[in-house]
Protein backbone atom coordinates (compact mmCIF):
# COMPACT_ATOMS: atom_id res chain seq x y z
CA UNK A 1 0.00 0.00 0.00
CA UNK A 2 1.17 3.86 -0.39
CA UNK A 3 0.11 7.01 0.84
CA UNK A 4 -1.02 9.59 -2.15
CA UNK A 5 -0.74 12.94 -2.05
CA UNK A 6 -3.52 14.89 -1.73
CA UNK A 7 -4.56 18.03 -4.34
CA UNK A 8 -4.95 21.21 -2.09
CA UNK A 9 -7.80 23.63 -3.05
CA UNK A 10 -7.87 26.00 -5.32
CA UNK A 11 -6.17 23.17 -7.33
CA UNK A 12 -7.15 23.26 -10.48
CA UNK A 13 -7.47 19.86 -10.65
CA UNK A 14 -10.26 19.47 -8.05
CA UNK A 15 -12.34 20.84 -10.74
CA UNK A 16 -12.44 17.50 -13.35
CA UNK A 17 -15.38 15.27 -13.53
CA UNK A 18 -14.71 11.87 -12.87
CA UNK A 19 -15.21 8.96 -15.41
CA UNK A 20 -17.18 6.01 -14.24
CA UNK A 21 -15.10 2.91 -13.94
CA UNK A 22 -15.47 -0.05 -16.56
CA UNK A 23 -13.77 -3.06 -14.39
CA UNK A 24 -13.38 -3.23 -11.39
CA UNK A 25 -9.70 -4.82 -11.74
CA UNK A 26 -6.39 -5.13 -9.56
CA UNK A 27 -5.15 -1.54 -10.28
CA UNK A 28 -8.92 -0.48 -9.35
CA UNK A 29 -8.41 -2.32 -6.17
CA UNK A 30 -4.71 -1.28 -5.56
CA UNK A 31 -6.21 2.62 -5.64
CA UNK A 32 -8.85 1.86 -3.30
CA UNK A 33 -6.67 0.49 -0.90
CA UNK A 34 -3.91 3.65 -1.21
CA UNK A 35 -7.08 5.54 -1.23
CA UNK A 36 -8.14 3.62 2.18
CA UNK A 37 -4.66 4.02 3.63
CA UNK A 38 -4.15 7.63 3.01
CA UNK A 39 -7.66 8.92 4.51
CA UNK A 40 -6.69 7.06 7.59
CA UNK A 41 -3.41 8.83 7.51
CA UNK A 42 -4.45 12.12 6.93
CA UNK A 43 -6.84 11.75 9.06
CA UNK A 44 -10.10 12.12 7.58
CA UNK A 45 -13.64 10.14 7.41
CA UNK A 46 -13.70 9.94 3.39
CA UNK A 47 -11.84 10.29 0.33
CA UNK A 48 -12.69 10.58 -3.52
CA UNK A 49 -10.08 9.71 -6.37
CA UNK A 50 -10.22 13.11 -7.72
CA UNK A 51 -8.64 14.57 -4.35
CA UNK A 52 -5.58 12.15 -5.17
CA UNK A 53 -5.38 13.37 -9.01
CA UNK A 54 -7.34 10.20 -10.42
CA UNK A 55 -9.88 10.96 -12.27
CA UNK A 56 -12.30 7.82 -11.55
CA UNK A 57 -15.87 7.86 -9.62
CA UNK A 58 -14.36 6.17 -6.57
CA UNK A 59 -15.15 7.30 -3.29
CA UNK A 60 -13.89 5.31 0.39
CA UNK A 61 -15.51 6.48 3.68
CA UNK A 62 -15.37 5.41 7.13
CA UNK A 63 -17.21 7.68 9.44
CA UNK A 64 -16.43 5.48 12.71
CA UNK A 65 -14.12 6.82 15.24
CA UNK A 66 -12.21 3.00 14.93
CA UNK A 67 -11.80 2.33 11.36
CA UNK A 68 -14.77 -0.42 12.04
CA UNK A 69 -16.81 0.62 9.08
CA UNK A 70 -15.01 1.05 5.74
CA UNK A 71 -17.25 1.39 3.19
CA UNK A 72 -15.88 1.92 -0.57
CA UNK A 73 -18.18 2.99 -3.37
CA UNK A 74 -17.27 2.72 -6.85
CA UNK A 75 -19.45 4.54 -9.78
CA UNK A 76 -22.02 5.71 -6.86
CA UNK A 77 -25.41 7.73 -7.66
CA UNK A 78 -27.66 8.82 -5.10
CA UNK A 79 -31.01 7.67 -6.33
CA UNK A 80 -33.32 9.42 -3.60
CA UNK A 81 -32.79 11.66 -0.82
CA UNK A 82 -34.93 13.29 1.87
CA UNK A 83 -35.05 16.05 4.94
CA UNK A 84 -32.41 18.26 5.29
CA UNK A 85 -29.66 18.55 8.04
CA UNK A 86 -26.52 21.41 8.59
CA UNK A 87 -23.37 19.78 9.26
CA UNK A 88 -19.84 22.01 10.35
CA UNK A 89 -17.76 20.40 7.22
CA UNK A 90 -13.98 20.15 6.82
CA UNK A 91 -12.35 18.68 4.00
CA UNK A 92 -8.52 17.30 3.72
CA UNK A 93 -8.62 20.02 0.60
CA UNK A 94 -8.87 22.92 2.38
CA UNK A 95 -6.44 22.02 5.24
CA UNK A 96 -7.82 24.30 8.35
CA UNK A 97 -11.41 25.63 7.28
CA UNK A 98 -14.67 24.63 8.55
CA UNK A 99 -17.90 25.90 7.55
CA UNK A 100 -21.28 24.75 7.94
CA UNK A 101 -23.22 23.37 5.01
CA UNK A 102 -26.88 22.47 4.64
CA UNK A 103 -27.48 19.10 3.04
CA UNK A 104 -30.19 15.83 2.92
CA UNK A 105 -30.27 14.31 5.66
CA UNK A 106 -30.88 10.81 4.73
CA UNK A 107 -29.97 9.41 1.30
CA UNK A 108 -30.25 6.16 -0.35
CA UNK A 109 -27.01 5.08 -2.84
CA UNK A 110 -26.30 2.49 -5.14
CA UNK A 111 -22.53 1.80 -6.16
CA UNK A 112 -20.19 -1.36 -6.89
CA UNK A 113 -17.97 -2.59 -4.45
CA UNK A 114 -14.37 -3.39 -4.23
CA UNK A 115 -15.50 -7.13 -5.38
CA UNK A 116 -17.04 -5.48 -8.03
CA UNK A 117 -20.53 -6.29 -6.74
CA UNK A 118 -23.55 -4.04 -6.80
CA UNK A 119 -24.95 -3.17 -3.89
CA UNK A 120 -26.97 -0.47 -2.14
CA UNK A 121 -27.25 1.43 0.67
CA UNK A 122 -29.03 3.85 3.14
CA UNK A 123 -27.68 6.66 4.92
CA UNK A 124 -28.33 8.86 7.18
CA UNK A 125 -27.13 12.21 9.07
CA UNK A 126 -22.84 12.31 9.37
CA UNK A 127 -22.47 9.20 6.78
CA UNK A 128 -25.32 10.70 4.60
CA UNK A 129 -23.45 14.09 4.83
CA UNK A 130 -20.04 12.79 3.81
CA UNK A 131 -21.38 10.44 0.85
CA UNK A 132 -23.06 13.95 -0.74
CA UNK A 133 -19.45 15.77 0.05
CA UNK A 134 -17.62 12.86 -1.65
CA UNK A 135 -19.74 12.52 -4.41
CA UNK A 136 -19.51 16.15 -5.14
CA UNK A 137 -15.87 15.88 -5.58
CA UNK A 138 -16.68 13.52 -8.39
CA UNK A 139 -18.08 16.40 -9.68
CA UNK A 140 -15.26 18.68 -9.50
CA UNK A 141 -17.38 20.45 -6.54
CA UNK A 142 -15.98 21.08 -3.22
CA UNK A 143 -17.91 22.76 -0.10
CA UNK A 144 -17.01 25.78 -0.04
CA UNK A 145 -18.61 26.61 -3.42
CA UNK A 146 -21.80 26.44 -0.82
CA UNK A 147 -20.68 28.93 0.98
CA UNK A 148 -21.26 33.22 0.32
CA UNK A 149 -19.04 34.43 -2.47
CA UNK A 150 -17.41 36.35 0.28
CA UNK A 151 -16.44 33.69 2.11
CA UNK A 152 -15.41 31.65 -0.51
CA UNK A 153 -13.10 34.25 -1.81
CA UNK A 154 -11.64 34.97 1.58
CA UNK A 155 -11.01 30.93 1.58
CA UNK A 156 -9.34 31.11 -1.66
CA UNK A 157 -6.79 33.87 -0.85
CA UNK A 158 -5.76 32.54 2.16
CA UNK A 159 -4.68 29.15 0.58
CA UNK A 160 -3.52 31.14 -2.11
CA UNK A 161 -1.26 32.73 -0.04
CA UNK A 162 -0.02 29.80 2.02
CA UNK A 163 0.78 27.90 -0.80
CA UNK A 164 2.80 30.86 -2.34
CA UNK A 165 4.73 30.51 1.12
CA UNK A 166 5.29 26.68 -0.01
CA UNK A 167 4.66 26.08 3.89
CA UNK A 168 6.87 22.96 4.55
CA UNK A 169 5.31 19.60 5.84
CA UNK A 170 3.68 19.75 9.08
CA UNK A 171 2.09 23.44 8.70
CA UNK A 172 0.09 24.56 11.23
CA UNK A 173 -3.03 25.87 9.36
CA UNK A 174 -4.75 28.39 11.60
CA UNK A 175 -8.28 27.60 11.18
CA UNK A 176 -10.92 29.20 9.62
CA UNK A 177 -14.50 29.06 11.37
CA UNK A 178 -17.10 30.79 9.29
O1 LIG B 1 -12.51 14.22 7.01
C1 LIG B 1 -13.53 14.81 6.60
N1 LIG B 1 -14.46 15.23 7.50
C2 LIG B 1 -15.69 15.72 7.15
C3 LIG B 1 -16.46 16.34 8.12
C4 LIG B 1 -17.71 16.83 7.83
C5 LIG B 1 -18.22 16.69 6.57
C6 LIG B 1 -17.48 16.08 5.57
C7 LIG B 1 -16.22 15.59 5.85
S1 LIG B 1 -15.30 14.80 4.61
C8 LIG B 1 -13.68 15.09 5.17
C9 LIG B 1 -12.68 14.34 4.31
C10 LIG B 1 -12.70 14.88 2.90
O2 LIG B 1 -12.26 15.94 2.58
N2 LIG B 1 -13.30 14.15 2.01
O3 LIG B 1 -13.41 14.61 0.75
NI1 LIG C 1 -13.37 16.75 0.87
Amino acid sequence: MALLDILVYPDPRLRRTAQPVAIVDESVRRLVDDMTETMYAAPGIGLAAVQVDRNERIIVIDASEDHSSLNVFINPTIVDRSGELECEEGCLSLPGVYAPVTRSQRVHVTAINRDGDAFELEAEDLLAVCIQHEIDHLEGIVFVDYLSRLKHDRIRKRLEKEARRKSPEGANHAAITL
